[in-house]
């Protein structure tokens, strides 16, 4: 069993999303504004739509911690939807506040609408979880898939996520994400090269996330800054929406996480299935990923050096710090394909669930792009990911018993 275990709960427009961590070791400073930060990054982005600017997505701290400290007992976190006040009745938790179709002055919702008056969403919109769902629940109300299936969720994701991070950078693990394509627009530097004199990586790590943000479109090339704002532009000019790749890493990670015995143990696998598990996400590389699969060996390999002062090093990282699902110590470095958000303003073709007739797609609010945001979701969940691993393999109760272990080890 993992040691870092959550979930999460909640409807797009419901009243909160709800989430529970457990595994945390106690004694870890934490806060409700560290959270925050990391929740205002998810927001931003150029290409986001209506929503991010009705929502201030602020986590309440509802068990876990005291004074400021965590207790080693589940961490509940809370985050309120702003936009559920203008939902409250199409999102009803409770029948009885509508009135029933049969009655004219009934129940307590004198004054409310009638169930049969709640529309139904009932052209699913290719691409989404919509049909597919339906199908699945039996539902004749699509409403009830696109709720849950809506990367809304991935706000309580960042929360959780950001407290996992606060555990990391308490052994100097930094976690920074940025977008490497967008559409066909390239950025010319990746994390895999990150450090090799030649790049224009020259600042620490640790500034990395804060250069990203200063972006849009969060391009750390200035030159591919442009033409990515401009994809998105055209996409919502042609009512159409865009996606891309962007790349997710962790400095200073300690070797040995993750272990080659066993297939669900690898470091590799549990990533992959972690970044695939987000909304949109159609793809995962590790390292130099599907590229490598097109040179040769020699070509993709990294060479392994030694001295006194470095101990065992490499001058590349093709591997993106996984070997044999074993972190070996290189910067952790994943590619994240994202397809382009599936609410098209310009519907593709669909069929209406109930009368099977053909109809362009649903159309709700949505985003033309959320990539820029994308990555900040996927630090959360690498973060999950590596914190869970470095629990497996140090132990420990409270931090200060990790942090001597970690510490002995390096
Ligand atoms: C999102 C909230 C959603 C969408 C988006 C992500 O808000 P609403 O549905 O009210 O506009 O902006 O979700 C989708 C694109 C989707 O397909 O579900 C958020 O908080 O990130």
């Amino acid at each position: 069993m993992s040691p870092l275990r959550f979930f999460t709960a909640g409807e797009s427009h419901g009243q909160a999303l709800v989430g529970i961590l457990e595994g945390m070791p106690a004694g870890l400073v934490i806060d409700e504004e560290y959270i925050a930060t990391q929740l205002h990054r998810r927001q931003q982005g150029y290409g986001r739509g209506g929503r991010m600017r009705i929502e201030k997505d602020r986590a309440k701290i509802l068990s876990g911690v005291r004074f400021g400290r965590t207790l080693g007992s589940p961490i509940s976190l809370l985050i309120e939807n702003l936009d559920w006040k203008n939902w409250q009745e199409k999102m009803s938790v409770d029948v009885g506040q509508l009135r029933p179709a049969s009655s004219k002055e009934q129940g307590s919702g004198a004054g409310a609408a009638r169930l049969s008056e709640i529309p139904k969403v009932e052209v699913p919109r290719p691409g989404h979880a919509d049909l597919a769902g339906a199908i699945k629940y039996g539902f004749d109300d699509i409403r009830n898939v696109l709720e849950r299936a809506s990367a809304r969720e991935t706000a309580m994701r960042v929360a959780l996520g950001s407290i996992a991070r606060k555990f990391l950078e308490e052994f100097g693990v930094v976690i920074a994400s940025h977008v490497l394509q967008l559409h066909d627009v390239r950025s010319r530097f990746s994390l895999i090269d990150f450090g090799k004199p030649e790049t224009a990586f020259d600042f620490p790590a640790a500034e990395l996330n804060a250069r990203a943000d200063a972006s849009p479109v969060r391009c750390l090339d200035a030159e591919a800054e442009k033409p990515m704002i401009a994809r998105i532009d055209e996409a919502k000019a042609q009512r159409d929406t865009v996606g891309g790749i962007f790349e997710v890493a962790a400095f200073n990670v300690p070797v040995g996480l993750g272990s080659y015995v066993h297939w669900d143990r690898r470091l590799d696998a549990r990533l992959a299935a972690a970044m695939m598990s987000l909304p949109a996400m159609k793809g995962v590389e590790i390292g130099d990923g599907f590229s490598g699969a097109t040179r040769w060996g020699s070509e993709v390999h990294d060479r392994i050096f030694y001295n006194e002062d470095r101990g065992y090093f490499r001058d590349t990282n093709n591997a993106g710090g996984l070997e044999g699902g074993v972190t070996n110590g290189q910067p952790l470095v994943v590619r994240v394909a994202m397809k382009p958000i599936s609410t098209l303003m310009q519907p593709l073709d669909s069929v209406n669930i109930r009368t099977k007739e053909s109809t362009p797609a649903h159309i709700e609010r949505s985003d033309v792009c959320a990539l820029p945001a994308a990555g900040v979701i996927g630090e959360a969940m690498l973060a999950l990911v590596l914190a869970d691993a470095v629990l497996e393999k140090f132990g420990g109760d409270s931090i200060k018993e990790i942090l001597d272990r970690i510490l002995s080890a390096r």
